[in-house]
This record gives structure tokens, sequence and C-alpha cells, in this order.
């Protein structure tokens, strides 16, 4: 199953569009491979994220994004953004994962 959400940093990207930036985001109990990621300004980026165990959730408040990364083996998220503004954005699992899901976060920096 493959799931492909269009949204933003403030300005919607239309699903059609190639993206700039492709980045692959592994999460695994208690971490996010890589946590933090760069990317420059005005960027089309695509995230692709899969799980190396159990579901996970991508919460990334700055896009409005709350969905599931589905267990290994089970597929992939797909999260798009135009990265408009200048700045740290955070994101974080958001489905209880086990003892340390509240450390499971990273940041989005945009330069
Ligand atoms: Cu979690």
């Amino acid at each position: 199953m493959k799931a492909i959400l269009a949204m933003l940093l403030l300005a919607a990207a239309p699903p059609e569009t190639k993206p700039d930036r492709t980045v692959s985001i592994a999460a695994e109990r208690f971490f996010f491979s890589p946590s933090r990621i760069t990317v420059k300004q005005g960027a089309l980026v695509e995230f692709v994220l899969t799980s190396e165990d159990t579901e996970h959730g991508f919460h990334f408040a700055a896009a409005s994004v709350n969905a599931v990364i589905p267990q290994q083996g089970k597929g992939e998220l797909r999260v798009r953004f135009r990265a408009l503004k200048k700045g740290k954005y955070a994101f974080e699992c958001s489905r209880a994962c086990g003892a340390g899901h509240t450390m499971m976060r990273g940041e989005v920096v945009v330069k």
C-alpha cells in the first residue's frame, strides 16, 4: 500500500510535480534516521518514510501532517511539502510504539 500526501509548509505542492529532493527516512524504535534533514528554501521536498519494525506515526505540524508509517514490509508513507520559510520545524512519532516513544523525534531545517 502506498500513501501519498500532498501538503505544505505554507504552499500546497501538486502531486504530479516532480520533487526537487527526495529523502528516505527510516523509523525504528525509537528514532528516525536521519533525524535532521536540511533542505533548501523554496524546494519541493518528498519524504519516503518506512519502518524497520512496528507501525509508527509521522506528525509534522508545520506541514499539517499526521499520518501512519506502516509496519515493516507493509509499504511506505510519502509526504510532500514546499519549504517556503526558513527555520527549524519539528516532527515526531505520533503512534505509541513503546518505552522510548516520546524521544522519537527530529527536525527539518530550511535554509
Ligand atoms: Cu512512537
